[in-house]
Formats: C-alpha cells, structure tokens, sequence
C-alpha cells in the first residue's frame, strides 16, 4: 500500500531528475547537438533504427550514441562497430535510463565533434515515460509483434512522444496483427503528433524519419 510519504518521495526524485535534464539541454545545446531519446518495447527495433539511421546519414552529421541497456554492453557495441563514439550505461535493476546518466555519459563523449545525439533507452513501454534526459524529442518505437494492442495498454508513454513509430509492419500478418488499429490507436492519445507505420526491413517509412530527423 502506497502511503503519502512513499509518494513525496517519488516527487522528489522526479523533480531532481527535471532540474538535470535541464542541465543536459543547456550542455547539450552549448554544443549544438540535437538528442533523440528512443524509447520502446523490447526487441521493437531501437537498436536497428538508430543503426539504419546512422548509415544514411553517417556522412553527412557527426552522430553519437547513448546506449543504456540492463547489463552487458551489446547495443553499444552494434553502434560502436559503426565508428561512431558510444557509451554504454548499464542501469542494472532500474528498468529506464535517468538525466544523472545520462548527464554521466555527456562527459564521457566528445560533445565538441557531434551534431546528433541518439539515446536509446531501456526496453519497456512504462519506466522511460516519467524520466527526462535533456531530449529535444522523444521517440516512441513498438512493433506489431509485441500484439495490435500494446499501444492502448500503455497511454502514458504514448502521450509523452514526439513522434510514435510502429515498426515491423512487414510481418502483420504473419502475427495477425492490425498495424492500422495500432496508428487509430496512437492518435486517440496524441493526436498532436504524426505517427508513422514502418518497416526497418524493408524500408518502408524511413524517409519520413530522416525528414523528422531534419525538422528537429
Ligand atoms: N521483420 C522485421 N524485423 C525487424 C524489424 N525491425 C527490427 N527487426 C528485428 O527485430 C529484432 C530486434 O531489433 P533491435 O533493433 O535489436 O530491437 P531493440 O528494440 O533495440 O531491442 P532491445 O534493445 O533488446 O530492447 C532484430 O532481430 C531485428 O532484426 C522490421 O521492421 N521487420
Ligand atoms: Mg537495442
């Protein structure tokens, strides 16, 4: 059971972890680099997306990586193979990465050589959604795999997303899942923002990432 003091405490915490969020934007900005912060389901292709998205436009921007993971350092090694400058943060029981981290990370990479700045966060739909990190947008990955209802199961996070992808469309129907119910879905809880159906396999809607990228 929940008592008032559980609760203030719970305050607390989330209004240290604004006022350091505010501090990574000002560094952030400082430097001119731009943060995405890539939150989603497990498996629903965080990782593959900042890799794909890296290898369109590796040439053209400097880009770095945040990777926080539970344990182990997998996902910052993917970015690494890459040639781009990456940390890895293992949060191990927390289930999302917090703006003191990630404010750890900062100082680890050479801020003064990037123009973007991807954060892929701990795979989970509930835990990311109350944490800032200094983020100029947030990013909201799921796949129809995860089941045509795991958008309307989880509107907090939903509601906190600058842009809502729903990936993997090109398995659908092997899945029986609706990837249309899941955009309806996605844009009862914010209708303020685009939300757009992807395939990382095959490609499609990753042009209207890269335009969202460039309009950040
Ligand atoms: N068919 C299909 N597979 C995909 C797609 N996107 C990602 N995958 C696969 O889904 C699996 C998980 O992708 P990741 O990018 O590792 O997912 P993630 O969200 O980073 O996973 P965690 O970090 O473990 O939470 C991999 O086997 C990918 O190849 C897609 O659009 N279609
Ligand atoms: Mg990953």
């Amino acid at each position: 059971m929940h008592t008032t003091e559980d609760i203030s405490i719970g305050y607390d915490v989330l209004e240290a972890n604004k006022k350091l969020a505010r501090n990574n934007r000002t560094t952030l900005e400082k430097y001119g680099i731009t943060a995405f912060n890539i939150m989603g389901a497990i498996g629903s292709g965080k990782t593959l997306l900042i890799e794909k998205t890296i290898g369109r436009l590796g040439d053209s921007y400097r880009i770095g990586a945040i990777a926080g993971d539970v344990v182990a350092r997998l996902d910052a090694s993917r970015f690494e193979k890459l040639g781009i400058p990456v940390i890895g943060l293992n949060t191990g029981k927390e289930c999302h990465l917090d703006a003191h981290l990630v404010e750890h990370g900062l100082s680890k990479l050479p801020l003064d050589k990037l123009d973007i700045l991807f954060i892929e966060n701990v795979g989970n739909l509930i835990c990311p959604a109350d944490f800032e990190l200094g983020e100029h947008k947030r990013i909201v990955i799921v796949s129809v795999s995860e089941g045509d209802d795991i958008v309307e199961k989880h509107p907090l996070i939903f509601s906190t997303a600058d842009l809502i992808i729903i990936n993997k469309i090109d398995i659908a129907e092997a899945v029986n899942a609706d990837a249309d119910k899941m955009v309806r879905d996605a844009r009862i809880i914010n209708p303020r923002i685009d939300v757009l159906k992807m395939s990382l396999k095959t490609g499609e809607g990753f042009d209207k990432w890269v335009e969202f990228i460039f309009m950040a």
